[in-house]
């Protein structure tokens, strides 16, 4: 299925005087001049809210260029933190636990370096509007919306308090993969940041699977898209996320993906969330440079 991208409908589009939907945005992963291309083509937005998918930072070489132009968008930009961004929290915290690929360290070297972290700890795991559902990866079968909003509370209130470096450095490893209510403290955390942060494929009963990065027909043996797993509690709101390059832009009822691959050589997208499916066409898309 095809998304064909509108020339002229940004402005229609934007114009919208009643509650504008607001425009999602895939992950970014430090390329900013993907992002300045991206902006530059959407024009002034008025009081569009623009909705980052989350995995702002990392991979890519402009990593602290990205966190201050979408810090300067203020309240405009609802971001979520992804797997990269908790990853450079974590780093910040003092944990060891760096990757040969990270691209962190202008932030980490620069003079504001404290400000830029507590902006990004105070970034929320989940943002929900009363009609979607913005989160990085995805969510768990067993979860309905009052339980997600309430365990990325939870993470939210941990990561914003002043113990937040013990809290990061307390989670190690990929921890177990699957939700039990009984969980507790770190171990209950673990799944709900993997869960939020990391969700690819599951199983029918939401043990999560963290090796898989393929597109959904190349899921493991009795691993299914979470998205997929039949009777998933959250089926009934719109859950917008990122995360999944090789499942590229999906766009379905109760779904958007918006991770076009930008850091891979893709596109960076920005896709209208409108409640109404129709209406759900690509405003922007802008090519990245496979040089990163
Ligand atoms: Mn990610």
């Amino acid at each position: 299925m095809k998304y064909p991208v509108k020339k002229n409908s940004v402005s229609r589009l934007l114009s919208n005087a009643v509650g504008p939907s607001p425009i999602g945005i895939g992950d970014v992963q430090g390329c900013c001049n993907a992002l300045d291309r991206l902006l530059d083509k959407l024009g002034p937005i008025g009081d569009t809210q623009l909705w980052f998918a989350g995995d702002l930072v990392n991979r890519g070489p402009e990593s602290l260029a990205v966190l201050r132009r979408i810090m300067g968008l203020g309240e405009r930009a609802i971001t979520v933190l992804g797997n990269h961004d908790l990853h450079l929290l974590e780093l910040a915290a003092g944990k060891y636990c760096p990757e040969h690929d990270d691209t962190l360290d202008d932030i980490l070297s620069a003079p504001d370096a404290i400000d830029l972290i507590d902006w990004l700890r105070y970034r929320p795991i989940v943002h929900y509007d009363g009609q979607r559902l913005l989160v990085h990866a995805g969510v768990l079968p067993q979860w309905n919306i009052q339980v997600i909003l309430g365990l990325a509370h939870g993470i939210q209130t941990k990561l914003r308090s002043k113990d937040w470096k013990i809290f990061l450095q307390s989670l190690r490893g990929n921890g177990s993969n699957t939700w039990f209510n009984s969980l507790q403290g770190e171990a209950r955390a673990r799944v709900i940041i993997n869960a939020m942060t990391r969700i690819r494929f599951c199983d029918a009963y939401g043990r999560m699977e963290f090796i898989a990065k393929g597109s959904p027909n190349t899921a493991p043996d009795g691993f299914m898209p979470w998205f997929d797993v039949p009777q998933r509690r959250s089926a009934d709101t719109l859950v917008v996320f990122g995360h999944w390059a090789s499942l590229g832009l999906m766009i379905r009822d109760n779904i958007i993906a918006l991770d076009t691959g930008c850091v891979w050589g893709g596109k960076l997208s920005a896709i209208r969330l409108d409640t109404a499916p129709q209406n759900r066409a690509i405003v922007v898309q802008v090519d990245c440079s496979k040089k990163r």
